[in-house]
């Protein structure tokens, strides 16, 4: 692995915050891809934080440091993942699920679409499927984002708020996180599932252009 992409993975596995930032700065100026400094640098040191956990090697405070790191490190990325003549594309609301607080995955995916050229209401996290029914009326699109298995449920509880209210016609829903698959978008109802940003993309694209 090149030498910047090495420091950025250290400084989030050991949530080195000026480590990441100062090497996301050199990555870019060196001239390396934004989506190369994304996926080897910082997605990756994600999963391995994710792995030690797993095995008991680190604690929800290291986690939390990482996560703090990786944050700053996607702050200093986003301006350069914005694509040049984007067209607007389409409203689109985010939010993770009632119940959970994490959002790197769900900020990642704000910003592709952004730098897509869709005009992003983040709605936050630990978000209760009223404040989804509220924003239906004002976008194309509702992305809910899940990290935990116990908070999948919170995705089909706030889709059915969405019918009760009469406003799932209104509105493509689409889903995604970790433990989230296609199998469980479509059991629950939604309109789509993108295992990560880019397909969510991709995705968001196809649903509003099926609707044009
Ligand atoms: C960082 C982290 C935290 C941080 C979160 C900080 C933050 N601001 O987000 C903190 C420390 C707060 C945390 C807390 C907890 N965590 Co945690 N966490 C993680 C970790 C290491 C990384 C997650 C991450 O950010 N990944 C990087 C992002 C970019 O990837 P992503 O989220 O998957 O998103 C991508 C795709 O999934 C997709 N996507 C995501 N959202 C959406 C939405 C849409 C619409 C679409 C289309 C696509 C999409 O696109 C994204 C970009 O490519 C994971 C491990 C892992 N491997 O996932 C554990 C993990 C998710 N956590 C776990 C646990 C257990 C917890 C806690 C319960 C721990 C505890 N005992 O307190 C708490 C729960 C708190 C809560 N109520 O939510 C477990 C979950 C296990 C399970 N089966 O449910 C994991 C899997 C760790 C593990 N291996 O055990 N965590």
């Amino acid at each position: 692995m090149d030498d910047i992409l090495k420091q950025i993975y250290q400084g989030i596995v050991e949530g080195q915050q000026d480590a990441v930032t100062a090497g996301v700065a050199a990555a870019l100026q060196a001239g390396l891809p934004a989506r190369t400094i994304l996926d080897d640098g910082m997605l990756s040191a994600m999963a391995e934080v994710g792995r030690l956990f797993e095995e008991g090697e680190c604690y929800v405070p290291e986690m939390m440091i990482s996560a703090r790191a990786m944050k700053a490190g996607l702050a200093k990325l986003q301006p350069h993942m914005k694509q040049s003549n984007v067209q607007a594309a389409g409203i689109v609301a985010l939010g993770t699920v009632k119940g959970d607080l994490h959002d790197l995955g769900k900020n990642l995916v704000g910003m592709m679409l952004e730098g897509a050229g869709f005009t992003i209401k983040d709605l936050g996290v630990d978000v209760p499927p009223e404040r989804f029914v509220t924003a239906a009326d004002e976008v194309d699109v509702i992305g809910l984002s899940a990290l935990l298995t116990t908070t999948m449920g919170s995705m089909k509880t706030t889709l059915d708020a969405l019918d009760a209210a009469g406003k799932r016609p209104k509105v493509k829903v689409i889903v995604g996180g970790a433990p989230i698959t296609e199998d469980y978008a479509r059991h629950i109802g939604a309109d789509g599932y993108a295992s990560d940003a880019s397909r969510a993309v991709a995705l968001a694209k196809s649903l509003i252009s099926a609707t044009e």
